[in-house]
Protein backbone atom coordinates (compact mmCIF):
# COMPACT_ATOMS: atom_id res chain seq x y z
CA UNK A 1 0.00 0.00 0.00
CA UNK A 2 1.05 3.67 -0.96
CA UNK A 3 -0.07 6.71 0.70
CA UNK A 4 -1.30 9.27 -1.57
CA UNK A 5 1.99 11.41 -0.51
CA UNK A 6 4.20 8.00 -1.39
CA UNK A 7 2.43 8.20 -5.00
CA UNK A 8 2.93 11.78 -5.29
CA UNK A 9 6.68 11.41 -4.56
CA UNK A 10 7.34 8.35 -6.67
CA UNK A 11 5.87 10.28 -9.49
CA UNK A 12 8.12 13.03 -9.23
CA UNK A 13 11.13 10.33 -9.33
CA UNK A 14 9.74 8.93 -12.17
CA UNK A 15 9.90 12.36 -14.03
CA UNK A 16 13.45 12.64 -12.68
CA UNK A 17 14.56 9.43 -14.73
CA UNK A 18 12.40 9.88 -17.24
CA UNK A 19 15.33 12.06 -19.14
CA UNK A 20 14.10 12.00 -22.74
CA UNK A 21 10.78 12.77 -21.89
CA UNK A 22 9.31 10.14 -23.57
CA UNK A 23 6.87 8.52 -21.07
CA UNK A 24 8.84 5.58 -20.18
CA UNK A 25 12.29 5.07 -17.87
CA UNK A 26 14.32 2.93 -20.39
CA UNK A 27 18.21 1.56 -20.17
CA UNK A 28 19.01 4.87 -22.51
CA UNK A 29 17.46 7.19 -19.37
CA UNK A 30 19.64 5.60 -16.77
CA UNK A 31 22.81 6.14 -18.93
CA UNK A 32 21.74 9.98 -19.16
CA UNK A 33 21.45 10.60 -16.02
CA UNK A 34 24.90 9.07 -15.29
CA UNK A 35 26.12 11.30 -17.77
CA UNK A 36 24.57 14.57 -17.09
CA UNK A 37 25.57 13.97 -13.32
CA UNK A 38 29.65 12.95 -14.48
CA UNK A 39 29.80 16.11 -17.12
CA UNK A 40 28.11 18.52 -13.76
CA UNK A 41 30.86 17.16 -11.28
CA UNK A 42 33.73 17.22 -14.08
CA UNK A 43 34.08 13.47 -13.45
CA UNK A 44 34.74 11.01 -15.61
CA UNK A 45 33.72 7.53 -15.63
CA UNK A 46 36.86 6.28 -15.38
CA UNK A 47 37.78 7.51 -12.02
CA UNK A 48 36.76 5.49 -9.25
CA UNK A 49 33.75 8.38 -8.11
CA UNK A 50 32.38 8.25 -11.86
CA UNK A 51 32.92 4.68 -12.05
CA UNK A 52 30.75 4.13 -8.45
CA UNK A 53 27.89 6.53 -10.22
CA UNK A 54 27.80 4.53 -13.28
CA UNK A 55 27.83 1.03 -11.36
CA UNK A 56 25.05 1.76 -8.91
CA UNK A 57 22.40 3.32 -11.32
CA UNK A 58 23.42 -0.04 -13.70
CA UNK A 59 22.99 -1.95 -10.27
CA UNK A 60 19.96 -0.01 -9.82
CA UNK A 61 18.70 -0.61 -13.72
CA UNK A 62 18.94 -4.01 -13.91
CA UNK A 63 16.95 -4.48 -10.11
CA UNK A 64 14.39 -2.29 -11.82
CA UNK A 65 14.33 -4.81 -14.96
CA UNK A 66 14.24 -7.52 -12.54
CA UNK A 67 11.96 -6.44 -10.20
CA UNK A 68 8.81 -4.25 -12.11
CA UNK A 69 9.63 -4.80 -15.77
CA UNK A 70 6.19 -7.12 -15.50
CA UNK A 71 5.40 -7.15 -19.56
CA UNK A 72 9.31 -7.55 -20.04
CA UNK A 73 9.43 -4.70 -22.73
CA UNK A 74 12.72 -3.85 -21.31
CA UNK A 75 11.17 -0.48 -20.32
CA UNK A 76 9.35 0.76 -17.58
CA UNK A 77 6.12 2.30 -17.57
CA UNK A 78 4.77 4.61 -14.95
CA UNK A 79 2.22 2.31 -14.03
CA UNK A 80 5.07 -0.10 -13.81
CA UNK A 81 7.17 2.32 -11.72
CA UNK A 82 4.07 2.84 -8.76
CA UNK A 83 3.19 -0.62 -8.46
CA UNK A 84 6.57 -1.78 -8.39
CA UNK A 85 8.74 0.86 -6.55
CA UNK A 86 6.31 -0.16 -3.74
CA UNK A 87 6.35 -3.48 -3.49
CA UNK A 88 9.85 -3.94 -4.44
CA UNK A 89 11.51 -1.28 -3.14
CA UNK A 90 8.87 0.50 -0.42
CA UNK A 91 7.79 -2.45 1.34
CA UNK A 92 10.86 -5.01 0.88
CA UNK A 93 13.66 -3.06 2.47
CA UNK A 94 16.41 -5.32 1.57
CA UNK A 95 15.99 -4.59 -1.65
CA UNK A 96 16.39 -1.13 -0.84
CA UNK A 97 19.43 -1.48 0.97
CA UNK A 98 21.04 -3.51 -1.63
CA UNK A 99 19.99 -1.48 -5.12
CA UNK A 100 18.87 2.09 -4.71
CA UNK A 101 21.31 2.72 -1.71
CA UNK A 102 24.27 1.92 -3.04
CA UNK A 103 23.27 4.35 -6.04
CA UNK A 104 22.00 7.13 -4.21
CA UNK A 105 25.33 6.68 -1.72
CA UNK A 106 27.60 7.24 -5.13
CA UNK A 107 25.52 10.24 -6.96
CA UNK A 108 25.48 11.58 -3.03
CA UNK A 109 29.57 11.36 -3.16
CA UNK A 110 29.94 13.08 -6.33
CA UNK A 111 28.78 16.24 -5.14
CA UNK A 112 30.95 16.18 -1.91
CA UNK A 113 33.28 17.17 -4.27
CA UNK A 114 36.04 17.38 -1.29
CA UNK A 115 35.50 14.30 0.18
CA UNK A 116 34.81 15.89 3.80
CA UNK A 117 31.63 14.83 4.10
CA UNK A 118 29.56 17.31 3.59
CA UNK A 119 27.94 18.98 0.54
CA UNK A 120 27.79 22.51 0.14
CA UNK A 121 24.71 24.24 -1.28
CA UNK A 122 26.37 25.01 -4.67
CA UNK A 123 27.33 21.29 -5.07
CA UNK A 124 23.44 20.42 -3.81
CA UNK A 125 22.57 22.35 -6.75
CA UNK A 126 24.72 20.78 -9.12
CA UNK A 127 23.32 17.62 -8.61
CA UNK A 128 19.73 18.42 -8.37
CA UNK A 129 20.42 20.40 -11.90
CA UNK A 130 21.29 16.41 -13.33
CA UNK A 131 17.76 15.65 -12.01
CA UNK A 132 16.03 18.25 -14.04
CA UNK A 133 14.80 20.25 -10.34
CA UNK A 134 14.31 23.45 -11.37
CA UNK A 135 16.29 26.35 -9.12
CA UNK A 136 13.85 27.50 -6.84
CA UNK A 137 12.88 23.79 -5.69
CA UNK A 138 16.56 23.05 -5.21
CA UNK A 139 16.46 26.56 -2.60
CA UNK A 140 13.56 25.12 -0.86
CA UNK A 141 15.25 21.54 -0.87
CA UNK A 142 18.20 22.83 0.98
CA UNK A 143 16.80 24.90 3.19
CA UNK A 144 14.38 22.03 4.71
CA UNK A 145 17.84 19.73 4.41
CA UNK A 146 20.04 21.73 6.17
CA UNK A 147 17.97 21.76 9.60
CA UNK A 148 20.96 23.29 11.61
CA UNK A 149 21.34 26.23 9.13
CA UNK A 150 25.09 25.97 8.74
CA UNK A 151 25.18 26.06 4.35
CA UNK A 152 25.70 22.53 4.47
CA UNK A 153 24.49 18.93 4.37
CA UNK A 154 26.46 15.94 5.19
CA UNK A 155 26.67 12.66 3.12
CA UNK A 156 24.96 10.83 5.85
CA UNK A 157 22.06 12.94 6.08
CA UNK A 158 21.12 13.09 2.66
CA UNK A 159 21.42 9.33 2.10
CA UNK A 160 18.96 9.27 5.01
CA UNK A 161 16.86 11.98 3.31
CA UNK A 162 17.47 9.39 0.26
CA UNK A 163 15.76 6.59 1.81
CA UNK A 164 13.01 8.75 3.43
CA UNK A 165 12.64 10.02 0.29
CA UNK A 166 11.96 7.13 -1.34
CA UNK A 167 10.10 4.91 1.60
CA UNK A 168 8.84 7.36 4.16
CA UNK A 169 5.02 7.65 4.66
CA UNK A 170 5.74 10.20 6.99
CA UNK A 171 4.21 13.77 6.05
CA UNK A 172 6.64 15.27 8.74
CA UNK A 173 9.89 13.59 7.36
CA UNK A 174 12.15 15.68 6.54
CA UNK A 175 13.31 13.49 3.37
CA UNK A 176 10.17 13.97 1.51
CA UNK A 177 11.88 17.42 0.60
CA UNK A 178 14.67 16.04 -1.30
CA UNK A 179 14.01 16.91 -4.36
CA UNK A 180 11.70 20.11 -3.17
CA UNK A 181 7.99 20.57 -2.21
CA UNK A 182 5.89 17.70 -3.44
CA1 LIG B 1 12.46 7.82 -21.24
CA1 LIG C 1 7.75 -2.59 -19.05
CA1 LIG D 1 32.40 18.67 0.84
Amino acid sequence: MTTELQSRKLDKAFGHLDIDGNGHVDHVDVVALGSRLLAGFGEEPTNAKGQDVINGLETFWQTLLSAIDLDGDRRVSPHEWRAGMTSAFIEDRARFEAALRPAAEAVIRLADTDGDGVVAREEFHTLQHAFGTPAHEIDQAFTRLDTDGSGTVTVDELVAAAREFYTSDDPHSGGNWLFGPV
